[in-house]
Formats: C-alpha cells, sequence, structure tokens
C-alpha cells in the first residue's frame, strides 16, 4: 500500500541514522495495514505520519561527580511520543548503548503496548548512556539527583510517569524520586516501581516476568498444552528473566539456561527455587556476572554467547533488542521449539519474526507478552490515586486478567482481519486502533 510504504520513507529520510526506530516503525506500519486499508479516516488526516512523529523530545546534559572528585557529563533524554489515551507512561533505561533511535524504538514501542494493557496510559521512554555497572551507591545517587534536575520540570503524575527498564531498578527509582520529592516539594505518584513503603505497588517487580509467563499460558491454551515438563530457555538475569523463571518454575516448567551480556549458562538439570535465590543475590545485591553460576553449581558457561542453541520447547528472550537473528531463529525452529514469548523489548529481529510466523510456532511479540511490567505501574498509579494499596494477590490477579484480555484482544483482532494466528498483526492492529480513534476524536494536535 502506498500510504503505508510514503510514510515509512518520510521516516526513513528524516531519522537517517536510526535503525531501530525504523525497524520497529517498518514493523507496526507494515503490519496495520489491513486496518488502514478497511478505514478511511486512519488515511486522513496524516494520521500516520503523526503516529510517527514524537510529540515532543527532551534531550540534556547530565553531569555529575564521580568518587574521586571528576565530573563526568552524559547525555539524558525523555522521549513523550504519544498522549492520546493518558499520560506519557514508560521505563527509563540506563545503559552505554542508549541513543535517540533507541529510546525512540522503544517510546513508539510503548504507545501500543500501553493502549494493550486496557488502562488510560500514553507512551514515552527515556534514560541516559550513563552505565551504573561497577559505580558505587553515592556515584548512582548522584547521577540520578542530577538526571532529575532536569527531568523533573517535565514530568508529574498526570502529565508523564517514568519507571524501570534495563539498569534502573528499585535502587535508582530511590534516588529519582526522593530528588523530584525535594524539588517539586509533593509526595506524588510521578514514578512507578517504587518502594514499597513509600507508594510502590506489590507484584511491580514481579510483573514484567509473570505477565510473560501468563501470557504464554494463554498462547499454549488455544492448542491444548500446559507448561508443565516444557524445557525453556530464558536469555537475561535482570527483573525480567528473574521473575520469568520464577513463574515457569510455579507453573512445573524446567529452565535450563540464563545469561547476561557476557555469556550464558546452561544447566541441565534446570535451575531451582534455591538456585534462582542465589542468582537474585548475585545480580540484584553483589552485583555479579553470571559465570558464577558455573563454578557454584557445576553448569556449563558459553562465554560471549546466546542461549538459543540449547535444545528448548519454549523460548524467553528476556535480555535485549534484537538478541535473536534469523540464524539463532532456524537453530530454535531445528531443535524443536515450538513457543517465543518475549519478556524483552524487540528481542527478535524481523528476519526471526518472519521465521517464526512461517512455521506457525506460537509467538507472542514484546509489545503484548511483556505489558505486564507497564500494566501494573499503571496499577501503582491507580492505587496512588486513591491513596489506597492493593493486597498482593488483588494485583496479581488483575495483572492476569489483564494477561488473559491482552492474549484475547490480539488473537480475536488476528482473526479478524484475515491472518489468524498472527499475534503480530493482532496485537499492532488492536493497539493502533484505540489510538488512532483517540487522535481523530482530539483533532490535529
Ligand atoms: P535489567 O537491567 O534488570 O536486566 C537486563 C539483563 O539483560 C541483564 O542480564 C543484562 O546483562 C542483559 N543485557 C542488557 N543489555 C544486553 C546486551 N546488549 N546484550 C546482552 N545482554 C544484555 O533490565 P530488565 O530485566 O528490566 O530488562 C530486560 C528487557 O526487558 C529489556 O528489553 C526491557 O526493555 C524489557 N522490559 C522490562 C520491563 C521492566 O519492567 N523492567 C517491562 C517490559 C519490558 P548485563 O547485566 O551483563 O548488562
Ligand atoms: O518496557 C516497559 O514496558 C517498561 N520498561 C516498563 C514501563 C513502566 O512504565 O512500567
Amino acid at each position: 500500500m502506498t500510504l503505508i510504504q510514503d510514510t515509512l520513507e518520510i521516516v526513513r529520510k528524516r531519522n537517517p541514522h536510526e535503525p531501530e526506530f525504523l525497524q520497529a516503525v517498518t514493523e507496526v506500519l507494515e503490519s496495520i495495514e489491513p486496518a488502514v486499508q478497511r478505514n478511511k479516516k486512519y488515511r486522513e488526516g496524516s494520521l500516520l505520519q503523526r503516529l510517527v512523529e514524537p510529540e515532543r523530545m527532551i534531550v540534556f546534559r547530565v553531569p555529575w561527580q564521580d568518587d574521586r572528585g571528576q565530573v563526568q557529563v552524559h547525555r539524558g533524554f525523555r522521549i513523550q511520543m504519544n498522549s492520546a489515551i493518558g499520560p506519557y507512561k514508560g521505563g527509563l533505561r540506563f545503559h552505554p548503548t542508549v541513543c535517540a533511535s533507541v529510546l525512540k524504538f522503544l517510546a513508539f514501542e510503548q504507545v501500543f503496548k500501553n493502549s494493550l494493557t486496557t488502562l488510560p496510559m500514553g507512551g514515552g521512554k527515556g534514560g541516559s548512556d550513563f552505565d551504573p555497572k561497577g559505580k558505587s551507591d553515592g556515584e548512582v545517587m548522584r547521577f540520578c539527583q542530577s538526571f532529575m534536575t532536569e527531568v523533573f520540570r517535565h514530568v508529574g503524575p498526570d502529565t508523564d510517569v517514568p519507571a524501570g527498564d534495563i539498569g534502573v531498578g528499585g535502587r535508582e527509582i530511590g534516588y529519582l524520586f526522593g530528588q523530584y520529592k525535594r524539588l517539586a516539594n509533593e509526595f506524588t505518584g510521578v514514578l512507578t516501581g517504587k518502594g514499597l513503603a513509600w507508594g510502590g505497588s506489590l507484584i511491580r517487580p514481579e510483573a514484567t516476568g509473570y505477565g510473560c509467563v501468563y501470557f504464554a499460558e494463554e498462547m499454549l491454551k488455544t492448542r491444548n498444552e500446559t507448561l508443565e515438563d516444557k524445557v525453556c530457555a530464558v536469555s537475561g538475569s535482570g527483573n525480567a528473566a528473574q521473575y520469568t523463571v520464577e513463574k515457569l518454575l510455579h507453573k512445573g516448567a524446567k529452565v535450563v539456561t540464563m545469561s547476561d551480556s557476557n555469556g550464558f549458562i546452561h544447566d541441565k538439570d534446570g535451575i531451582t527455587e534455591e538456585k534462582l535465590a542465589w542468582i537474585m543475590d548475585l545480580k540484584n545485591v553483589r552485583r555479579g556476572r553470571i559465570k558464577e553460576y558455573a563454578d557454584k553449581f557445576g553448569a556449563v558457561y558459553a562465554e560471549g554467547k546466546r542461549p538459543w542453541g540449547v535444545e528448548c520447547d519454549c523460548a524467553f528472550p528476556s535480555a535485549t533488542q534484537n538478541e535473536i537473528g534469523a540464524e539463532d531463529a532456524k537453530t530454535l525452529l531445528g531443535n524443536g521449539c515450538t513457543l517465543v514469548c518475549e519478556a524483552a523489548n524487540m528481542p527478535t529481529d524481523p528476519a526471526g519474526i518472519d521465521l517464526f510466523l512461517s512455521k506457525k510456532i506460537l509467538y507472542g511479540p514484546g509489545k503484548a507478552a511483556n505489558a505486564g511490567g507497564v500494566a501494573t505501574s499503571g496499577l501503582e498509579m491507580v492505587q496512588n490515586s486513591m491513596r489506597l494499596p492493593w493486597t498482593r494477590a488483588e494485583v496479581d490477579q488483575r495483572l492476569h486478567q489483564i494477561m488473559v484480555t491482552i492474549h484475547q484482544n490480539a488473537f480475536e483482532t488476528a482473526k479478524a482481519y484475515g491472518h489468524p494466528g498472527n499475534l503480530v498483526v493482532g496485537a499492532n492492529i488492536a493497539g493502533f486502533v484505540k489510538v488512532a480513534d483517540a487522535m481523530l476524536d482530539q483533532g490535529v494536535v
């Protein structure tokens, strides 16, 4: 369709050095084509062009002093992509690879993901090329304070509500919140993923991983299968990966791999709850490397490699973008993998996605499968507004229901638009329609 291709051409020309952003936009625009073709209103008012241009991009200097007294300078960003259905909402990523392209892809994905959650949240993302690895708590605190000193004027509980992502966990959210409170002189739900004693929600730390496994269960149900005894390969060993593994164990699956940016471990006997508790301490407290697991428990460690060559029934990429390429996808399929469920954002590249879809395995794209994290952030916002915390069981039950609904919505939408079983088409169209209709209702803005 020329409108889609014309819009993509504009995006390419305007953002020539942003491969991740172009990748995310291309996937979404190409897969919403049936909805754009069927509905004239989506072809009018330059709607698609408005959708692919961020409402606002804030780029700023983040100077801070390290423990030796040296001043270091990083670049900070907040991308406010779309506020048609609610305040901007999305995480902050602190990682050396952070740049405009990465954050724009994440903010763009977030718009459709948040729409799928059923909650009123627009899409945004932010972060910095700062690397928290190897920094002292004091250094991380001074960086977070400097970051928030700029960002505080652009965020707020009804404006833009950041949260965590890679390199931003409970520690960083605490330092960011403390500085916001000083500057704004307000105690409000301006961030999610807060500590339980000061406005955080139970189940928010678990939500991305738990939600991803709930989503996998829904996919398996369509084929009368369960997770019990399934051999699972998980990548990553951070927040998303840890709670994906925890919930897989609750469901009776056998998890044989985890990884970090240096390599992966293969534990043929399976990662148990005790071993997982050790990993959580290693990663969240001691901040060590996954290699230490192999030394401790006698598992295999493969330096510089990803886990996709290990035989498995199900794969849960939970580390970062483009961690499954065409070759990895072929290997997974060749080894009999029949489910790929993405806890990470855009972990499979376009060629890998095409392979999974053409072989008709169960493929759960990130913006649907990992929406449990931001959905539970939305539940944290609800509790903050009410000034009333819910129990663990109440939040978990709501999270579960949201994941069931997202799957059902994506599944039914795929069928309605002539692509049964294709959750990429289903999730993208379902996410798009709600945002697009809201934009049309609100006029040319
Ligand atoms: P964490 O920082 O807690 O963990 C990230 C994990 O991924 C670490 O094991 C890290 O290894 C690994 N990793 C990061 N970058 C790379 C890389 N370039 N190559 C290989 N491994 C890498 O982050 P999260 O667990 O929160 O995030 C993981 C994924 O989940 C991301 O795609 C994120 O966007 C997505 N996500 C997170 C949500 C959340 O609520 N936290 C919600 C929805 C999605 P190392 O320690 O060596 O860097
Ligand atoms: O990618 C994501 O959805 C997140 N990092 C969570 C965002 C949030 O606002 O909870």
